[in-house]
């Protein structure tokens, strides 16, 4: 074979590695180490898209350089296996989900298999697998023991259709986005995680992260931290009294109605006989909106119904009519506010819109009757603060509510507890008995896992209740000579992933989910490569397990993932007609400007959108392997430009890149003879620009890979490539060099190209080259040639060349020649390291 024939060299070494066993980590703890980790795919049906490898693309750029730094390297992959589209599969097809997760499995493993990762597979771990799940069931019976699992009935978004609970975020306008059914407001007993209790370190220890500024703000708009104050107020005529939270105590005087909550059962108390109808009619159209909907919906239009009754407001006595609006929530705060109109949006569009008063109390703004004003200034109109700027203010007002027992300080947060049971089968069972008068009572260690069992429906029962009610020999156990119910619900997928991080430590402990010493030394990951999709919720769950772990001493570090890197997402182009269908690339074709559908004609328009699957514009990593190998596809995927940056996919550029390695394969083989180039030699002469254009690129590629910057080092390279081809000598150890840098990009045809310089180890663990900083520098410079003051030629020269041979040079330059022709010389003017300018004059 002579020519560059990827579909040849990269299946060889991927069986290479494999036989050799190269990337298994070792349990060496005496090196240092590091743990790069990519986000596990969730293995759907569709398969791997040529997305997906961009992070483990960079992902394993940083592990084989790190080994090449003498780093032990953890670079592990599993799988996100539980969830919900696998069940759905099977409930159209009646497939098993796990037979349908296990054939993605062996797709997704396949794919990956072809791409050339140094994962360490014997690490490999699935979410779905008893010997995994049984983990996680341990550690919820570890957040059990520490009072951080409870039950409660909660106001859920329950979907008839699918018949399940669904997440907030998966609702819109009383419909589940997915599908369209409608879904519809239940209280339902749930399993909830109290990570309301570990906001306040979830808030602090986000400043010791080097993570993307976008995250960490995320996660603190999430947890959503603010000071303020609780305080009472009295309903006039009544013996009842209400608390309202608010974050601006300094307002209090510009307080000119208050709202409670749809739910709060104060309204059905104090509503006055001539607003009951209205108000009940309101109350249960507002009750059946999920939160997340009804945030939305009232930033649109505020609605809301007076109760009829009147507040009293503590600092001056003023009456003050009490509202019912869905624009308060039930779950924050206390679910009842005072409303000043003048400086907060919400209450400003609700006065405004119901022709309440808008009262100023902060000084500053334009005009409050036009637009809330909500800046800093100092208050006005109100009593004792008078004069105050606003901090001072909260804090006198505090004082005196708690001097006068009417209210206290409070911080409040965002952050709800999480609700963690789900009506599905394809989860994991939780480790928990219900006993005959109702009594919870956990799993011994001992039963673990509790297997999820084998049933072959996996919709919810008649009656509402979760699939595992069906599987009726594994509901009841005994416990102690007492019957007991098993729990029917499941965990939410989130939970396999909350710490699958840790268990790739010591995958095969059968004793514990990891052992304290593969921790101590592991954890924890030192960079975490994943979309900026988990910005949120599985980083905040995986950092509240690990929080509680590190209080159960079972980890070490208080945060599992130091760094964390997003990368953007790939676009491709996709083509629909009018009608909203999407078409094949196959299936259409372009006509002069415009794109139409082979069959029928129809316009088609282009766009660049996400790739998926409803889309069809899914480029699938194994056609770009078959046409033009792995290293392309991995080197094009860094090439595209910044890995955060979202890209699109452009076959053109996998072809450009790949003439670029076929480039590198003719520089180290003959491509007639199939040997060696004959130009490169031990002990060649050693070039000075070749040299330089090495130490650039090492220079590159390592500060690249240092600071996930790889497209501008594949430049680098490629330079040094193309001045490489110019020369007549190529010293072998330079060669040498050049294939360690190249290797974590192009890991096949370096390896191939290393064996054919004569090596027969594989250089993954080859020392990194260094770059010599003197070796960047130039000893020639470029001196420009004037005739009469204008330029007329320049010339590389030596640094340390002598002025009289500059001059000789430069005279005698061809350029130089046509213009001193008939002339004489009768000046010769030399600016060292710049310029020769010879003043001439006719013979
Ligand atoms: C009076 C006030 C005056 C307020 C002012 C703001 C500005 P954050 O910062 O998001 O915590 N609020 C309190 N409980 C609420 C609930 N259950 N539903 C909707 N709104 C609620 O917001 C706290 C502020 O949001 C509180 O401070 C309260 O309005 C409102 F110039 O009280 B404020």
């Amino acid at each position: 074979m002579s020519r560059y024939l990827p579909d040849q060299i990269e299946p060889k070494w991927q069986s290479f590695w494999k036989d050799q066993e190269t990337f298994v980590t070792p349990q060496d703890f005496s090196k240092p180490k590091y743990y790069v980790l990519s986000m596990f795919p969730y293995p759907s049906g569709s398969g791997l898209h040529v997305g997906h490898p961009v992070s483990y693309t960079a992902v394993d750029i940083v592990a084989r350089y790190k080994r090449m730094l003498g780093c032990n390297v953890l670079n592990p992959m599993g799988w996100d296996a539980f969830g919900l589209p696998a069940e759905r599969h099977a409930v159209r097809t009646g497939e098993h989900p796990s037979v349908i997760t296990k054939k993605n499995v062996d797709n997704f493993r396949s794919q990956l298999a072809r791409l050339g990762f140094s994962f360490d597979w014997s690490r490999e771990v699935d979410t779905s697998s008893e010997d995994y799940y049984g983990w996680t069931q341990w550690i919820f019976l570890k957040l059990h023991e520490q009072g951080l699992a409870y039950m409660a009935e909660v106001p859920v978004n329950w979907c008839p259709a699918l018949g399940t609970v669904l997440a907030n975020e998966e609702v819109q306008d009383g419909k589940y986005v997915e599908t369209g059914d409608p879904v519809e407001r239940r209280m339902m007993r749930q399993w909830m995680l109290r990570i309301t209790a570990y906001a306040q370190r979830l808030l602090d220890d986000l400043d010791g992260l080097d993570w993307p500024e976008g995250v960490l703000e995320m996660q603190r708009q999430w947890i959503g931290r603010s000071e303020g104050a609780e305080l009472s107020f009295k309903v006039a005529d009544t013996d009842h009294e209400f608390r309202a939270y608010t974050t601006r105590p300094d307002t209090l005087w510009g307080a000119t109605y208050c709202v409670l909550a749809p739910e709060h059962e104060l309204v059905a108390e104090i509503v006055t006989e001539a607003q009951r109808d209205a108000v009940e009619a309101y109350v249960s159209q507002a009750v059946n909106r999920s939160d997340m909907d009804r945030q939305v919906a009232s930033e649109r239009e505020k609605t809301g119904v007076f109760t009829g009754a009147y507040a009293i407001n503590p600092v001056n006595g003023e009456r003050l009519p009490i509202w019912t609006a869905d624009y308060v929530m039930m779950n924050y705060g206390t679910g009842a506010i005072m409303a000043v109109p003048a400086h907060d949006e919400r209450d400003h569009a609700f006065a405004t819109k119901f022709g309440l008063p808008i009262l100023e109390v902060v000084s500053g703004g334009e005009n409050v009757q036009e637009e809330a004003y909500t800046g800093n200034g100092v208050a006005v109109n109100s009593g004792f603060i008078d004069g105050m700027e606003i901090a001072e203010g909260k804090s006198k007002v505090i004082a005196w509510l708690e001097e006068q027992g009417l209210g206290e300080g409070r911080v409040q947060y965002k952050l709800r507890d999480w609700l963690f049971s789900r009506q599905r089968y394809w989860g994991e069972p939780f480790p928990i008995l219900h006993g005959p008068d109702g009594e919870i009572r956990t799993e011994d260690v001992g039963e673990l896992p509790i297997t999820l069992p084998f049933i072959d429906a996996y919709k919810p029962t008649a009656d509402g209740r979760p699939p595992l009610a069906r599987a009726t020999e594994w509901l009841e156990v005994e416990r102690d000579g007492k019957t007991y119910t098993r729990e029917t619900n499941t965990m939410p997928q989130w939970a396999g992933s909350c710490w699958y991080y840790l268990r790739y430590m010591d995958p095969d402990n059968q004793s514990a989910p990891f052992s304290q010493e593969a921790e101590q030394y592991w954890g924890p990951v030192d960079l975490y490569i994943g979309g900026v999709e988990h910005a949120v919720l599985h980083l905040l769950y995986a950092r509240f397990w690990h929080k509680v772990l590190f209080d159960c001493g079972l980890v070490h570090t208080k945060e599992p993932f130091q760094k964390l890197f997003n990368q953007g997402m790939i676009l491709a182009f996709s083509y629909r007609d009018e009608k909203g269908k999407y078409y094949h690339p196959d299936d259409v074709v372009q006509q002069g400007e415009q794109w139409v559908s082979r069959e029928g004609g129809l316009p088609v328009a282009t766009q660049m959108e996400k790739m998926s699957k409803s889309r069809l514009n899914v480029v699938n990593p194994n056609d770009v392997v078959d046409q033009y190998g792995a290293d392309a596809l991995r080197v094009y995927e860094m090439f595209m430009g910044p890995l955060e940056q979202v890209k699109p996919w452009q076959m053109s550029g996998v072809e450009g890149v790949y003439r670029f390695l076929a480039r590198i394969w003719r520089l180290y083989v003959d491509e007639d003879t199939g040997e060696l180039n004959a130009r490169i030699q031990e002990g060649a002469p050693v070039d000075e620009e070749l040299n330089r254009a090495l130490h650039i690129a090492i220079k590159s590629v390592t500060e690249g890979i240092e600071a996930l910057r790889f497209n501008t080092s594949v430049s680098r390279m490629m330079e040094f490539v193309k001045i490489a081809i110019a020369k007549e000598h190529l010293p072998k150890s330079l060669m040498e060099d050049f294939l360690l840098i190249l290797s974590p990009y192009a890991p096949h045809l370096a390896e191939e190209l290393h064996t054919r310089l004569g090596f027969s180890e594989t250089l993954a663990y080859k020392a990194w080259p260094s770059w010599d900083p003197s070796a960047l520098e130039t000893s020639t410079i470029e001196i420009a040639i004037q005739v009469q003051g204008k330029l007329r030629a320049s010339i590389q020269v030596s640094k340390s060349i002598e002025k009289q041979e500059l001059l000789e040079l430069a005279k005698s330059h061809e350029k130089i020649q046509r213009h001193l022709e008939g002339m004489q010389i009768v000046k010769e003017i030399v600016v060292p390291g710049r310029l020769v300018n010879l003043v001439v004059r006719p013979q």
